[in-house]
């Protein structure tokens, strides 16, 4: 494990330990003990408690909101270096530009007609990612291109007669 690991398993066991310890407590003080059993029930003092749990759940979800605001990525998604648009329509794609330089590049796609599918392969022919291209709807990818060549974008959804022949490509630059 490294430092990350145990930090986060030490955490995660202390929370969960909290979280017993006050399961434990909150049975306690809401049951009644078998001696009380033949006596009535105090209403008042099991009023208090009820407000005084309430009180504490409360608290906890309070401080652990505050706690993990800051920690949730909101708006960290990669910062794009260029950006690609990709048309796709029965049976074809139309990319622009045709010559992208490597690094991180937003590709915004859209299709023209029917749901087709953006499935992209490196040089090697591997595919890197892939996306569902939606009718009228813009969708953005965004993927980290740092070999130069010659990338292929193949239709990965069944779209018609002439699916099989929906290839486009670009180059990726140095
Ligand atoms: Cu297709």
């Amino acid at each position: 494990m490294n430092g990350t690991q145990i930090v986060i398993t030490v955490l995660y066991s202390a929370v969960t330990l909290i979280g017993i310890v006050g399961l434990i407590a909150v049975l306690r003080t809401t049951s009644r003990s078998s001696r009380a059993k033949g006596r009535e029930a105090n209403i008042e003092k099991l009023h208090k408690g009820e407000n005084w749990w309430a009180l504490m759940s409360l608290a906890i979800v309070v401080v652990l909101f505050v706690a993990t605001f800051f920690g949730i990525p909101w708006m960290n998604r990669a910062q794009a270096d260029s950006t690609a648009t990709v048309r796709a329509l029965q049976f074809a794609f139309i990319i622009q530009p045709a010559q992208i330089p490597a690094g991180t590049v937003d590709f915004k796609v859209k299709s023209d007609d029917v749901s087709h599918g953006f499935g992209l392969y490196a040089p090697d022919g591997k595919l890197v990612k892939q996306i569902q291209i939606i009718p009228d709807v813009e969708s953005t990818m965004t993927v980290k291109l740092d070999t130069p060549g010659t990338y292929k974008i193949l239709c990965l959804e069944f779209c018609g007669v002439g699916h099989h022949n929906m290839v486009g490509q670009f180059e990726v630059t140095k």
